[in-house]
């Protein structure tokens, strides 16, 4: 029984989504599924994963995207909508619209995270990025090449991204992530490397795919 608990953990090493709440907690999803992640990150929490609606009641499946916001909130994002958490509570009157409300923002986004440097949120979508500011509150000029503009970053596409506790930002793409420095502006030497196993606390031979 143990072993096919710990399989199953052990394969939930590529995220829909990944993000931080504002009771301090780092949640990831996939399908249908949630984990809270243990806060040294080398570990799930006890019990996890779990079904979404199970912590996070009102929210859907199949998550595009979730970003931490300064404000407070958490945003989570899938198709031409959105939905506004405290902490894993969604606030009334979600899910919105995206269209109306972030303008500039495209639907059907691939990730988003702000940005430690400049305090900016970044929506990935295909091989480019939106860049939003909260002054401005709408995006900045047009949309810009993902792998030019992140040094080190070299996938085109972002499967999820998230700022965490340690300030700094990861970009999770297949089964892999990148560590990225936002003081020196580039990916730390070193990177990617396996989430399942760094994030998870999974054993090198589970839940991986040889590169
Ligand atoms: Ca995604």
């Amino acid at each position: 029984m143990y072993n096919i608990v710990f399989t199953v953990d052990c394969i939930f090493g590529q995220f829909d989504a990944i993000t931080r709440t504002s009771d301090g907690k780092t949640y990831a999803f996939k399908n249908e599924r949630v984990a809270q992640l243990n806060n040294a990150g080398t570990g799930v929490a006890s019990g996890y994963p779990k079904p979404i609606r199970q912590v996070f009641s009102g929210l859907p499946t199949n998550l595009d995207a979730a970003v931490y916001w300064p404000n407070g909130k958490t945003y989570f994002f899938k198709g031409n909508h959105y939905w506004r958490t405290s902490g894993t509570r969604v606030d009334s009157g979600y899910p919105k619209s995206i269209t109306g409300n972030w303008r500039g923002l495209p639907n059907d986004i691939d990730a988003a995270v702000v940005w430690g440097r400049n305090g900016k949120a970044y929506f990935f979508k295909g091989t480019r990025y939106w860049r939003y500011r909260f002054d401005w509150d709408r995006t900045e000029e047009g949309n810009l090449d993902t792998n030019w503009h992140w040094p080190g970053y070299n996938q085109g596409t972002v499967d999820a991204a998230f700022r965490w506790s340690n300030g700094r930002t990861y970009f999770f793409k297949g089964e892999r992530y990148w560590r990225y420095n936002d003081a020196n502006d580039r990916v730390d030497s070193g990177y990617p490397l396996w989430t399942s196993r760094e994030w998870l606390g999974c054993p090198n031979d589970r839940g991986t795919v040889p590169m």
